[in-house]
């Protein structure tokens, strides 16, 4: 309960932030997008991890506020970068299942878009599979909506659901992304590289972007690359890092 009214504080004070984490191309070595992660910087107890107070504001109802700052905000950056000139990059934000499903998701999403200026191909969503326990037609139907908006559809966490491979089929979805606990035992454990080499080529005769998560190592990197797996993120390549370091590091690239 204190941890909730601190919350309510926190996001009246905005004192939440956004770090935004690159996503490399594999092929190119280009940054093809950055991923949205909300921080929470306590004035006592000092960084709190999202895993720790997003089930709390789920709980509380906080989580649609919430969700409604961490979209505008990204969408915001996003067409701050632009202004930059810093442009061809996708913003992904993870989105919870109770923020998806309430109603008016879609509509908000187009408000942010038009407020912003961006276009929804600019924009990609990442959801979990446990988005489809509670009204699954629904949320198909939603996610339909969204891509009829041109917004991409990332199904986050890939691997460590429950019935991964029968959502592949229903969902429409453009990427998956492997979690990083398959990617973080590569060397460890010879299973993993047989189940990613299986998600990489199952998802490309599926058509579907994969991104591996987690990526710390050259020997992961070369790996991946070997598989022909579409995009990396790690930190091998970047942490996730405010705004003005983000937009040092694209410059960079360029
Ligand atoms: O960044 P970190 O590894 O601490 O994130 C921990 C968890 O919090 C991850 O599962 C991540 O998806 C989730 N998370 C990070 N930012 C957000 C956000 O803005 N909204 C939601 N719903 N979850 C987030
Ligand atoms: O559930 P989700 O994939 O959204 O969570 C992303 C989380 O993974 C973020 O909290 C981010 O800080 C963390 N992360 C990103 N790259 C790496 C990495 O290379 N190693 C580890 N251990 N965590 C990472
Ligand atoms: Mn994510
Ligand atoms: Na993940």
């Amino acid at each position: 309960a204190r941890l909730r009214n601190e919350l309510q504080k926190a996001i009246e004070t905005q004192s939440l932030k956004l770090h935004y984490q690159p996503q490399i191309e594999a092929r190119t070595g280009r940054v093809a997008g950055v991923e949205a992660l909300l921080r929470w910087e306590h004035p006592e107890k000092g960084y709190i991890s999202p895993a720790v107070f997003v089930p709390v504001a789920e709980d509380s109802g906080q989580i649609i506020p919430l969700s409604l700052w961490v979209l505008d905000t990204a969408c915001a950056q996003l067409r701050q970068l632009g202004e930059q000139g810093i442009t061809g990059i996708s913003m992904a934000v993870n989105i919870s299942p109770m923020h998806f499903q309430r109603g008016h998701f879609v509509q908000f999403i187009q408000t942010v878009l038009e407020k912003h200026g961006l276009c929804g191909e600019q924009l990609e969503l990442e959801i979990t599979e446990s988005l489809l326990l509670h009204n699954a037609e629904q949320a198909i139907d939603t996610l339909h909506r969204l891509k009829a908006l041109g917004v991409r559809i990332a199904l986050d966490d890939f691997g460590t659901g429950f019935s991964s491979l029968s959502y592949l089929k229903r969902l429409p979805i453009d990427k998956i992304k492997i979690d990083r606990s398959f990617i973080q035992e590569l060397s460890t454990d010879c299973h993993d590289a047989a189940i990613i080499q299986g998600i990489i080529s199952m998802a490309q005769h599926l058509s579907l972007t994969v991104v591996a998560e987690g990526v710390e190592t050259e020997s992961q990197v070369a790996f991946l690359k070997g598989c022909r797996c579409n995009v990396l993120q790690g930190y091998y390549f970047a942490k996730p890092m405010k705004y003005e370091a983000l937009e040092i590091f694209l410059r960079e690239q360029k």
